[in-house]
């Protein structure tokens, strides 16, 4: 007899971890499905969460601790592989110093904090990660403008919206809380480089050319000052540094900076106008226009004309966050030192990274770490998740890999990665393991696994196993399993999981972290307690390429000149709500959206280069040529083209040069790069 039932469970297909309900035959899912009614848990799944189940059920999920032998990969215990690596592990660290040791975490967010702590008890200063490219930048540039890694924009109490660059309708199909603003009488500044269904809402849509925001930020800079319409009293009371701003900024006129945005003057004055015209929240990307050579000055340029205006630290405008927004001590953005930090990888090219980003390194040279051996050399590279189509030249991370001495990936996936490994670890989705998860209302709720997760761990049991099996020691790597962290990661909540579990609504805990609100007049948690329009960090190190103290434009053009041979700006990574970095590319029911990743130009430039949508066009930059489907998009400006990235054998981080990095955070030009289009020959 067959056993239907229905759970509830986390997808966490991408992260999330958002609350699904699952009907299940035997034990099996057989399909996903929104929660309706639940008090506590809202679920809204999106596109790539309705495919959970080719996710969780996929041929290239890894079932079991596999083993490199002379006769290829093997299934061995659990207990085999955790000795063997700590005693590898181990013994290099007698020969070699802990630092020959990197450990690597890919885009999971959940299991950093046991994880960095296992790196540094160990002793390396390499605890680096996929934030290597990924908002890094942007928690560097609001750090030395606001002090705070995050800044929260109070949208509720705000007069003026700003999304610079956040496109909500591209990562997940939803357009909320863009079309509500409306009706509340909030104006709404969208500014992106494309048209897309949110810039459509916006009461003025800027649309620079890539990689160019921070020239448009000094261009309305400009036209508030010379206008009289910053907030004198603001500037001198709580920055630092204006009189050079000011200086600087009167050089760069709003005709300039039309010049070299392709923004109309006019709308560079409307800007101006709006942002001083209430208050002002502003919204922006992870990583859109970071991910250019120029990104933290550009973003330093944008979020001063916050400091301006006087919308930074006050209620109705955006608060650098004093403590992660959670009430669980799960949060990505661990609190875990690294030892002997200027001995790490990044060899020291970085210096306000390690600053600012203390608790882990910059990690964009992996592979030329690896190969050449510089500074020193790698001998283990343990890694959580590990897709090397994230990096540019993604080849030559499968080169090191192969290189490295000895290396144990852990991963949901049997990918490019496991094939250099000498270990493979299986790690359980989300929906594989128990969590504790804060709900509305002030809920906590534990959430039980949805199915069985056969021979599979959760990270953190791996890292708790490896950490007991080299006796190293720290708060959450002592503790015995699993359950206990979950039970430790609550206890700022005062209940214990074995009361949660016993609770199947949940638990109130409303009163359990209060947090303390932002006081502008003490918490400015810069160098010199103010917001800075002159980097007291970045003066430090004044004299390196790049690193001005004042919000200098360069413009990333002027890196290329043979523009005649790659005439077009490549954007690459722009979200699609199908595609989730490497992870969704294998799914059936995704895959079937968007056939073969495309290349996606406006009519006036296909109708130029003899070509239509659906054609095959060959894409040339300096480091190569792969070849795509066209796809039209009249949202996108002449002359400019996005493609997705992290498409296997089509992967264009294959032909984007590894060396095209910002001089402070190291991040890749990925959305600021050069390339050609022709048509390709018949298919
Ligand atoms: N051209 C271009 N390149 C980019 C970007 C871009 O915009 N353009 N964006 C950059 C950014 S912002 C990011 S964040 C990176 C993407 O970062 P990546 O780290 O490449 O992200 P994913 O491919 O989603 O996940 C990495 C690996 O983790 C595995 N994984 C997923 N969940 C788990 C888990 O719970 N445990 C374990 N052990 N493994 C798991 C997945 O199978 C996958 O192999 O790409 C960067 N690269
Ligand atoms: N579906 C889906 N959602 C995701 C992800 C995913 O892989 N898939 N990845 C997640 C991750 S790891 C990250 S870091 C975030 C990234 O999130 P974001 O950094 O916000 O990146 P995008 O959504 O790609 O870009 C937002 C908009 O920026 C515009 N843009 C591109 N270049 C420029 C520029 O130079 N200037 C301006 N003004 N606009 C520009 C694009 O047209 C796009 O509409 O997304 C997260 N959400
Ligand atoms: S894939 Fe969609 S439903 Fe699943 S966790 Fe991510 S956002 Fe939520
Ligand atoms: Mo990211």
């Amino acid at each position: 007899m067959s056993d239907n039932s229905f759970k509830i469970g986390m997808c966490g297909l991408c992260g999330g971890p958002c609350a699904i309900g699952a009907n299940l035959k035997d034990g099996r899912i057989t399909s996903v499905e929104r929660l309706k009614d639940h008090p506590y848990l809202s679920s809204d799944i999106c596109v790539r969460g309705a495919a959970l189940k080719q996710f969780l059920y996929h041929p290239d999920r890894i079932e079991h601790p596999m083993k490199r032998t002379d006769e290829g990969f093997v299934p061995v215990s659990w207990e085999e592989a955790i000795s063997d690596i700590a005693a590898r592990l181990l013994k290099t660290r007698e020969e070699s110093g802990a630092k020959s040791t990197i450990f690597y975490a890919g885009h999971p967010k959940w299991y950093r904090k046991p994880y960095a702590e296992l790196s540094a008890a160990f002793g390396s200063p390499n605890f680096v990660t996929e934030s290597s490219t990924c908002r890094s930048a942007t928690a560097i540039a609001n750090k030395l403008v606001s002090g705070g890694t995050f800044l929260l924009p109070d949208i509720g109490g705000c007069d003026v919206v700003v999304y610079w660059s956040g496109n909500q309708s591209g990562q997940d199909g939803k357009l909320i809380p863009t079309s509500g603003l409306k009706a509340k009488g909030k104006k709404l500044i969208v500014v992106d480089s494309r048209k897309t269904g949110v810039s459509e809402l916006a009461d003025l849509h800027l649309q620079p050319t890539p990689g160019t925001d921070g020239a448009l930020a000094l261009g309305i800079a400009n036209v508030i000052i010379s206008e009289g319409l910053e907030d004198k009293e603001f500037i001198e009371k709580y920055t630092r540094g204006y009189e050079e701003y000011k200086d600087y900024v009167l050089s760069f006129s709003p005709e300039k900076a039309a010049g070299i945005t392709g923004v109309p003057e006019e709308q560079i004055r409307e800007a101006a106008h709006i942002l001083t015209s209430g208050k002002v929240a502003m919204k922006c990307s992870n990583c859109a226009y970071m991910h250019s050579i120029n990104g933290v000055q550009n973003l330093r340029a944008i979020l001063l004309l916050l400091a301006l205006t006087g919308n930074l630290g006050l209620p109705g405008t955006n608060i650098p966050a004093m403590s992660p927004p959670v009430k669980l001590d799960n949060f990505h953005h661990f609190l875990v030192d690294r030892p002997d930090i200027d001995e790490d990888i990044s060899g020291g090219e970085f210096p306000v990274w390690n600053e600012i980003i203390n608790n882990e390194g910059q990690c964009v040279r992996l592979a030329d770490v690896i190969l050449n051996e510089k500074p020193y050399r790698i001998r283990n590279f343990i890694a959580f998740g590990m897709n090397t189509g994230m990096w540019p030249e993604s080849d030559r991370i499968v080169e090191a890999l192969r290189k490295a001495e000895f290396s144990v990936i852990t991963e949901l996936f049997w990918n490019e990665a496991c094939n250099e490994a000498d270990y493979v670890l299986p790690a359980c989705a989300s929906a594989e393991r128990d969590d504790v998860v804060a709900g509305k209302k002030n809920r906590l709720l534990f959430v039980e696994h949805m199915i069985d997760p056969g021979d599979k761990l959760p990270d953190v049991e791996i890292i708790l196993r490896l950490a007991h099996a080299m006796d190293l020691h720290g708060e959450f790597i002592d503790l015995p399993g699993y359950d206990a962290y979950l039970n430790h990661i609550m206890r700022k909540t005062g209940i214990t999981l074995d009361e949660l579990k016993a609770a199947p609504d949940g638990i109130d805990i409303r009163n359990s972290q209060p947090r303390r609100a932002f006081n502008i007049d003490e918490d400015i948690d810069t160098p010199s307690g103010k917001f800075e329009f002159v980097s007291s960090v970045i003066e430090k190190y004044e004299d390196r390429p790049g690193h001005d103290p004042l919000p200098v434009y360069s413009d990333w053009r002027e890196h290329f000149t043979e523009w005649d041979k790659y005439p077009f700006i490549l954007v690459t990574g722009s979200r699609k709500p199908w595609y989730f970095h490497s992870r969704t590319f294998r799914l059936p029911w995704l895959a079937n959206l968007e056939k073969h990743t495309c290349l996606s130009i406006c009519s006036e430039d296909a109708e130029r280069l003899g070509l239509k949508a659906g054609d095959k066009a060959v894409l040339s930059t300096p480091k190569g040529q792969l070849t795509y489907y066209v796809m039209i998009d009249d949202g996108l400006k002449s002359g400019v083209t996005y493609v997705y990235h992290d498409d296997g054998e089509q992967n264009v981080n294959r032909i984007i040069d590894r060396n095209y990095l910002d001089p402070i955070s190291g991040f890749p030009g990925f959305r600021s790069y050069v390339c050609s289009i022709e048509k390709a020959g018949k298919i």
